[in-house]
């Protein structure tokens, strides 16, 4: 199925979206006063392109980078930002910081900061979800650093073995922290790892939303139809430091290069330009939207009170 005119643009203002919130809180860590986070700068396509491809009764698992997949879910930047800030309007009430925040009521169950936890927890959770019979998929986004983790080969053998309704999402954005993926991989692509565990899979381009959505709708049709997990890597580029601290003076101007020409907004804008669905009044509006948005959220969540003391042990196992 392909998208209309008139979505497209709706992908693109929402990559815009992701793109500003990335941008503002960049601006705010350099004055020094802004909590850390790691930004998936650059990756918008690839969160915009899965979540627009999912239902509400979908169930979403990240990592450390998640920001995006949160606001492509509809999360409210304004209490993204708070919950980053230690607010007590964040999603988890300013308990979770970046690393930690879930958003239950978008079905965004778990941001793991330990790389590859979230592989370890989803096949759980697919669990629960095919013994209580529930709809949907359960979507886990993580990095190529973490497929190159032991959990993730005994994630989608667990899951190829129980046939569970899994939509395994590898962000290949060609870094792991501070190291090249190419030092710590045998092969190019991690996407045939699933064939040892009977797993359809594919590699798409993860900076064209269009080709990322498409290639989502297809491995959930895959699920839906075979009962069969899927394993889908998008192959893209972290264009900020691995976290708001990196100056990022180990990566070359001569590596970076190529992959801007790529950037997944330009190439939107560029393609919707070209096919004449967007005009320069309409751009100019979505610029105004976003930047309208983006200030409303950094108000609130600069207005909003931090929690009291007395919250200190509510909402917390031990
Ligand atoms: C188990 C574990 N080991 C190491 C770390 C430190 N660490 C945080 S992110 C990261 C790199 C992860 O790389 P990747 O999975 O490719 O994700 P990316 O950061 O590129 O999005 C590392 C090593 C950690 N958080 N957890």
């Amino acid at each position: 199925m392909k998208s209309s005119a008139a979505e497209a643009v709706q992908l693109l203002e929402k990559m815009m979206l992701i793109r500003a919130y990335e941008e503002h809180l960049a601006s705010l860590q350099a004055s020094g006063h802004f909590p850390m986070t790691c930004s998936p700068q650059g990756q918008e396509a690839s969160a915009v392109g899965v979540v627009s491809a999912l239902d509400a009764d979908d169930t979403i698992l990240t990592n450390h980078r998640s920001a995006g997949h949160l606001l492509a879910r509809g999360a409210d930047p304004g209490r993204v930002m708070a919950e980053v800030m230690g607010k007590a309007t964040g999603y988890c009430k300013g308990k979770s910081g970046s690393l930690h925040i879930s958003a239950k009521e978008l079905g965004v169950v778990l941001t793991s900061t330990i790389v590859g936890g979230e592989l370890s927890m989803v096949t759980g959770v697919a669990l629960a979800k095919k013994m209580l019979a529930e709809a949907g998929v359960v979507v886990c986004f993580f990095g190529d650093g973490a497929a190159c983790e032991g959990i993730f080969h005994e994630s989608l053998n667990l899951a190829s073995v129980w046939q569970l309704p899994i939509l395994y999402v590898c962000e290949n954005n060609q870094w792991q922290a501070f190291v090249r993926r190419k030092e710590t991989m045998a092969v190019e692509y991690i996407a045939p790892w699933g064939n040892s565990y009977a797993m359809a899979n594919q590699t798409v381009n993860g900076n064209d939303v269009l080709a990322v959505q498409a290639a989502t709708r297809h491995a959930v049709a895959h699920i839906k139809a075979t009962g069969t997990p899927y394993l889908l890597e998008t192959w893209t580029y972290r264009q900020r430091g691995h976290y708001s601290g990196d100056n990022m003076a180990h990566i070359s101007a001569s590596e970076q290069a190529p992959w801007l020409v790529l950037d997944p907004i330009a190439q939107c804008r560029q393609q919707l330009t070209a096919d004449g669905t967007l005009t320069p009044a309409l751009l100019a509006d979505i610029e105004t939207r976003v930047a309208a948005e983006i200030a409303r959220a950094s108000e609130f969540a600069h207005a909003s009170p931090y929690p009291a003391a007395a919250e200190l042990l509510t909402d917390v196992y031990a």
